[in-house]
């Protein structure tokens, strides 16, 4: 019989990616749709698999509507990738950060207890727990310091996780994952911003790009290959966390170097400094010992950073030259 999987947050980047794997390893996959006013399915359809997913309308922070997904799809797996997951707005929306992103962990983990214990449960830990760093490289024993709301909400999540691990013998792992891109990311974050700038650029659409601080650094990888790291960690044999990353970290500036080139530009013209961006607490550097994915789950990033910004930039400069061919087309 086929396996089945609930993923919460499978509108999101690595919901769209996660599916997309689940369904090309034969799963039966369930997605938690959160009712919005505006469509969320495009990455589903741009991976051409919003066709393939079950969807059940639930939200994390309603314990009734997880316990009746389960219900409904008896996942052998369930992955919470549901999350306020950008750490800029947790500043303007901390309450909400704390209960979707903090005590959504929960009320999943309280729904699997009480339906049924024997599923197997993934957590989106991140590199965010770090913080304020207290080791120059980070592996599952660095101790944690979280600096947003967000970071301390997720920090519940990951103890929680551990926590119903060994309160209540549940298959349970925290895979604490360093930031992971593609062309499916949200605007919002800094990479996504930087490549739909560049497209917009080189097509004459967008003069200047305005960002905060670019001497941050972090350990960026390809989000196709970090849900494979996901899936792993729930065929073990024994519930762990682990941590996914590249073991390279790179500072904004030199990825928005990376970013302009790739179409010819210097991103010196371009790129404006703007306080409007900074953090109330910044990460300043991140960067991830991935050894322990390495031994045990024989897991390795496939796609280095060049590669990935470069395909970040081309996929959004098909979509500006869509977006301008549509345009010509109303105005003819
Ligand atoms: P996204 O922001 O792209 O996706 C978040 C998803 O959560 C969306 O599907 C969103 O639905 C859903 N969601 C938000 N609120 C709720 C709610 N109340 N109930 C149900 N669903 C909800 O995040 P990513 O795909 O990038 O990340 C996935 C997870 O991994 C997140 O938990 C994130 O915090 C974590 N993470 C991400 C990393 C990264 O670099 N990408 C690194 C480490 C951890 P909708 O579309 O309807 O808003
Ligand atoms: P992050 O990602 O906060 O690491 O969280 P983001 O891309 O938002 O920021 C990375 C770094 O870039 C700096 N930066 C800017 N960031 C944004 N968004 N916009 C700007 O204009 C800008 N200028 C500079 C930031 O200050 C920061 O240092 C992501 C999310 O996916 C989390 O959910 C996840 O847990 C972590 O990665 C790991």
């Amino acid at each position: 019989m086929a396996k089945s999987a609930l993923i919460t947050g499978i509108t999101g980047q690595d919901g769209a990616y996660l599916a997309k794997l689940l369904l090309s390893k034969g799963y039966d996959v369930y997605g938690l749709l959160a009712r919005r006013s505006t469509d969320t399915l495009w990455r589903l359809r741009e991976l051409d698999i919003a066709e393939k997913v079950r969807f059940i309308e639930g939200d994390v922070t309603d314990t009734n509507s997880i316990y009746r997904a389960l219900s409904k799809a008896k996942p052998n797996e369930v992955y919470n990738l549901a999350a306020q997951s950008f750490v800029g707005t947790s500043w303007e929306q901390p309450g909400l950060t704390a209960q979707v992103t903090g005590v959504g962990v929960l009320n999943v983990l309280e729904a699997i207890r009480n339906f049924d214990p024997s599923i197997r449960f993934y957590q989106a830990s991140t590199s965010e727990l770090f913080g304020l760093i207290q080791e120059p490289v980070q592996s599952e024993k660095t101790p944690f310091y979280p600096r947003s709301p967000y970071g301390v909400a997720k920090l519940f999540g990951h103890w929680i996780t551990v926590n119903y691990r060994e309160s209540f013998n549940l298959f349970a792992c925290s895979g604490i994952l360093f930031n992971h891109e593609s062309p499916m990311r949200g605007v919002e974050f800094v990479t996504r911003k930087v490549t739909q700038a560049v497209a917009r650029i080189k097509m004459g659409l967008q003069k200047e790009l305005r960002l905060g601080n670019i001497d941050a650094k972090r350990d960026w990888g390809f989000a196709g290959d970090y849900v494979e790291a996901m899936w792993l960690m729930l065929q073990q044999d024994m519930p762990d966390d682990y941590v996914v990353a590249t073991g390279k970290t790179t500072s904004v500036r030199e990825m928005c170097r990376i970013a302009f080139a790739h179409v010819g530009l210097n991103y010196e013209d371009y790129v404006i400094i703007d306080p409007a961006f900074y953090r109330p607490a910044e990460v300043e550097v991140l960067l991830g010992n991935p050894q322990k994915a390495k031994d045990a789950l024989n897991w390795e990033p496939k796609t280095s950073l060049e590669e990935l910004i470069q395909m970040m930039v081309d996929a959004d400069l098909r979509r500006v030259r869509l977006e301008m061919s549509a345009t010509d087309a109303i105005q003819r």
